[in-house]
């Protein structure tokens, strides 16, 4: 990087060394990122300082966004049934299927499937033709999945979706309860404000509300590990404590509805079904009700429910109750999971939503929406939520379906019947940067769309920030944006003059436009400062809070006791708390699933990166130590998974982070990258009555042992797909690493790894009879290529040893599969920024005395860059502290 001053580039790309600012593909912290190309397509990556979210940091995945940004495996042209053809071919294809299928069965026909991963420019692009000139809602978005009970919560209570506070509240709250979040992993670097501003100021208290034990307990005074599902009956109880200690905000409750039916349902709840000790509810009920300053954040554990909007309310409800809301270090937060989730309820992304929080039943919000694009019609419903959307394209009522920039055959619950029901579907066009991706799959036209790095726009962070992604590299072969793919289809479906939009500003301050008209009539999405934007000020456009009009800057809502209901005030809502679906003697067992550290959902970005794949490699299952004593279940043995919907394998980890009978699963393997190991294949597609968004948290499930006749370890330089019942892929520097397992063992292990690797080689094997291990390594011009170890249990070989000497000049050491005496195995990775796994770590503790985190980091650089294996760190030196030090 030079020294120049970074640069918010305009349309040209930038010269190599000069850096410019633009904001991460990944969570919705949205960091901001200083991007700078290296002159030979690579990007160079750093934290931007003067960025308001983050202020210089980024967690793992930020910091490693240059390794995934390289053309493997990218979708470089559009494709017609498999093959590559040109854009005018493409596109008129989708244009004319969608209109005859409109022409023919009408508007209701045709849907778009989208995500919170799309720039604002592209989503408002794809809600505009879709509502307006195609005339129907059918649009629904993987936020269905993700904030939708939120949403439906924010409504209930506000009358609008809105966030109230800010990231800083968290920081000057004295109690920050978090509750359903893993924000050490899922939004780390606002985890790391947080634990900072307690280290400033250690009187705060932070309490953890999750029946797992994540690695967010680490910074937390109180971690309750409260029965799955039962948050609505800890905020019921939270309410009556609130009203019996004569906590209540009498003056506030003047601008607020329904206290008294919330009130006598949460009376009516019985807390014993928390499965909580009373001294620990006591503290929770205490240091809730005696700080002022308190910030209630919720994520995935509160949304992804059948009863999500209830539990968002129960939440709410106490928040209202108190007044607590809207004034600095209070308030209910509700953190969004993806770099535009909230850009994208902003134009309406959601089914259910029109654009700029207007509602899409109002007959004077669609006029107006109508009036303003002069559009020749306008949906007059609200569409198909997700779950329904997919169950129209089985049925064949949708018979023609558009997905952008998202993985549904892997994230849907139910994923099996989803995938079939896309496979059934007369006619699918899939959108996505990547060639190959279990729903890229299944698509009869192929839109190569330009990716994080290539494009220009705006994302909206979880505390309502705008801010630019700016384009620093050139497209990828023949790819486009997405809102340039969507105005072309729009164009080509006949509405010439509604799509005319030359760059990303124009269509920015389209939407800014919109949201005037929709302050005009009342809504608080208003960003109507930027409608006459230039392209000059867009380029310069630094991240701002909206809302940005003359009527307000910036900000908080509800101090105020304004709420956008027809009365003006806020509603409580009667919660009668419900229970999760009921595991069964068939599936006995209740499945949690979730997010790692350095992976990103469906991994077709993360994956790429050998840095990210280094921390877990493969798909696993978090089992309670009384469960796999009594399924016979070994660590690292491999667990089959079933459940009425489908059926996984995968690694057991034997841990008491779970509860018994609450297994959890990771969400991040593919078809791609771990073919059994897909856990949406496992989960129903059970949703919140209100809101729609599924309950992908509480899966009942069989779990048994994998009767694995052989397991196995692999390496290659080259890409491979094996084929036997267990496979689990990760990329390494120099190739990839796979884990195998299967039920038969082959005859001929040599002929079996020759033709698994696609190579003419004889292999070196090396058997251990006495054992049964087979190890077979692969030479070619004197250099390893490929090398598999197998054995009747887990293979016991240093991974992180093994992997490394690929491609090296062949040492016949290799089959030990182990380091020599010299170079002690440094087991699995915690930092993944400096490769330091968790023997060195343990060792540095155990000979060095190390025994802090700021210790390791000094000795070993571990946790020094970007932060994110911090608690992990912590967690080791709690555990290896030699015991004089601990005592
Ligand atoms: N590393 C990484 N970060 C990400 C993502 C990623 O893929 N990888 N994805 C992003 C996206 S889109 C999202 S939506 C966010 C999600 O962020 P989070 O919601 O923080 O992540 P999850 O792991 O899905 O779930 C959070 C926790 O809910 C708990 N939980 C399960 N059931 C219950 C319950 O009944 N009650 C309570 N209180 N808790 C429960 C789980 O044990 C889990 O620890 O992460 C974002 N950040
Ligand atoms: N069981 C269970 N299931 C879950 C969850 C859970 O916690 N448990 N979480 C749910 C949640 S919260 C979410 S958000 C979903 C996420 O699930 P998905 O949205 O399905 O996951 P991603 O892997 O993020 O998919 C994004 C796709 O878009 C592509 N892409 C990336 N950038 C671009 C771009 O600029 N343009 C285009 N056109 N394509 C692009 C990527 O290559 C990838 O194929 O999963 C949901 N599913
Ligand atoms: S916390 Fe990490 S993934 Fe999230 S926006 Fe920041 S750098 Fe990106
Ligand atoms: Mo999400």
């Amino acid at each position: 990087m030079t020294d120049a001053a970074p640069i918010r580039a305009g349309r040209a790309l930038p010269a190599a060394g000069t850096a410019v600012r633009t904001t991460c593909a990944y969570c919705g912290v949205g960091c901001g990122v200083l991007a700078t190309p290296d002159g030979q397509g690579g990007l160079a990556i750093a934290g931007d300082p003067d960025h308001p979210a983050s202020f210089g940091r980024l967690c793992v995945k930020g910091s490693a966004l240059g390794e995934t940004v390289r053309l493997d495996g990218r979708l470089l042209a559009p494709r017609i049934n498999g093959r590559d053809t040109g854009w005018d071919a493409a596109l008129d294809l989708v244009a004319r299927r969608f209109s005859d299928t409109i022409a023919a069965h009408g508007p209701d026909s045709v849907a778009f499937y989208v995500s919170g991963q799309l720039l604002t420019e592209d989503y408002y692009v794809a809600n505009k033709l879709i509502k307006g000139f195609i005339g129907s809602a059918n649009i629904d978005t993987n936020s269905r999945l993700c904030m939708a009970s939120s949403v439906a919560g924010h409504r209930r209570a506000f009358g609008t979706d809105t966030v109230p506070g800010l990231y800083e509240d968290m920081e000057e709250a004295d109690l920050v309860v978090l509750v359903g979040s893993n924000l050490a992993w899922c939004h780390p670097v606002l985890f790391q404000r947080l634990a900072a501003a307690k280290e400033a100021r250690p009187q705060m208290r932070i309490i953890v509300v999750d029946p797992r034990r994540t690695a967010t307990c680490d910074i937390a005074d109180l971690h309750l590990a409260l029965a799955p599902g039962s948050d609505a009956v800890l905020f019921n109880r939270l309410l009556v404590e609130i009203a019996r200690r004569d906590a209540l905000d009498a003056g506030f409750l003047e601008h607020v509805n329904g206290f008294d039916a919330a009130y006598q349902a949460a009376c009516a709840s019985d807390p014993d079904q928390l499965g909580l000790s009373e001294a620990d509810l006591g503290r929770f009920l205490n240091l809730w009700i005696g700080s002022e300053k308190v910030v209630t954040v919720y994520s995935q554990g509160i949304n992804q429910s059948d009863s999500g909007s209830d539990k968002v309310n129960a939440i709410l409800n106490c928040h209202l109750a108190t007044g607590r809301i809207g004034r600095p270090g209070m308030g209910p937060f509700s953190v969004t999971g993806q770099p535009n989730a909230m850009g994208g309820r902003e134009v309406g992304g959601l089914a259910n939503m029109l654009a700029c929080h207007l509602d899409i039943e109002n007959p004077m919000h669609r006029d107006a929406v109508q009036g303003f694009w002069a559009a020749p019609t306008m949906a007059p419903k609200p569409g198909l939520k997700a779950v329904d959307l997919f169950r129209a394209v089985e049925e064949g009522r949708i018979k023609a379906l558009w997905i952008m920039c998202t993985n549904p055959a892997v994230s849907m619950p139910e994923a099996d019947r989803v995938a079939r029901a896309i496979a059934g579907c007369d006619f699918v066009v899939v959108s996505d940067m990547m060639a190959e991706t279990d729903t890229t799959r299944l698509a009869h036209v192929l839109l190569p769309a330009t990716g994080w790095g290539e494009k220009d726009g705006t994302v909206t962070n979880s505390e309502r920030r705008i801010s630019r992604q700016r384009r620093t590299m050139p497209p990828a072969g023949q790819a486009r944006d997405d809102w340039r793919i969507i105005a072309e289809v729009g164009r080509r479906m006949g509405w010439r003059d509604a799509f005319t939009w030359q760059s990303a500003a124009e269509v920015f301050a389209e939407h800014a436009a919109l949201s005037g008209v929709a302050g005009d009539l009342g809504s608080d999405f208003d960003i109507s400062a930027y409608s006459a934007i230039t392209e000059t000020d867009y380029a310069a456009l630094d991240p701002f809070l909206w809302p940005q009009s003359a009527r307000k800057n910036g900000g908080r809502f509800f101090a105020d006791g304004r709420f956008h209901t027809p009365d003006g005030k806020a509603r409580m809502i009667a919660v009668t708390p419900r229970a999760p679906q009921s595991v069964t003697p068939d599936h006995p067992f209740r499945l949690n699933t979730g997010r790692v550290r350095d992976h990103w959902h469906t991994m077709t970005r993360t994956g790429l990166s050998p840095r990210l794949a280094r921390h877990m490699a493969e798909p696993y299952l978090e089992l309670h130590p009384a469960d796999a004593r009594r399924l016979g279940l070994q660590p690292a043995s491999l667990a089959e998974v079933e459940s009425p919907h489908g059926r996984a394998i995968l690694r057991v980890l034997v841990t008491d982070r779970v509860a018994e009978g609450h297994p959890f699963a990771p969400i991040h393997w593919t078809g791609e990258t771990a073919p059994s190991g897909r856990v949406d294949v496992l989960v129903p597609g059970l949703v919140d009555p209100v809101s729609g968004q599924p309950a992908s948290k509480s899966a009942p499930v069989a779990v048994r042992p994998f009767c694995a006749a052989w397991y196995g370890y692999a390496i290659a330089a080259r890409e491979f797909r094996p084929d036997c019942d267990y496979w689990a892929r990760a990329t390494l520097p120099d190739g990839v690493q796979v884990e195998l397992a299967g039920a038969a063992v082959p005859e001929d292990w040599a002929a079996y790894g020759a033709a698994m690797f696609g190579l003419e080689v004889e292999p070196i094997v090396m058997r251990d009879r006495k054992r049964g291990l087979t190890r077979l390594a692969f030479i070619q011009d004197g250099r390893l290529v490929a090398a598999l170890f197998v054995g009747p249990d887990p293979v016991a070989v240093a991974r992180a040893h093994v992997a490394g000497l690929l491609g090296a000049p062949a040492d016949p050491g290799v089959l030990a599969g182990q380091p020599g005496a010299d170079r002690p195995d440094q087991g699995a990775t915690v930092c993944a920024c400096f490769g330091v796994g968790v023997n060195t770590i343990a060792r540095a503790i155990a000979e060095q005395g190390l025994v802090t985190v700021e210790g390791i980091g000094a000795a070993l650089r571990a946790g020094t860059n970007c932060g994110s294996c911090r608690p992990e760190i912590g967690a080791l030196i709690r555990l290896h502290m030699p015991r004089c030090a601990a005592e």
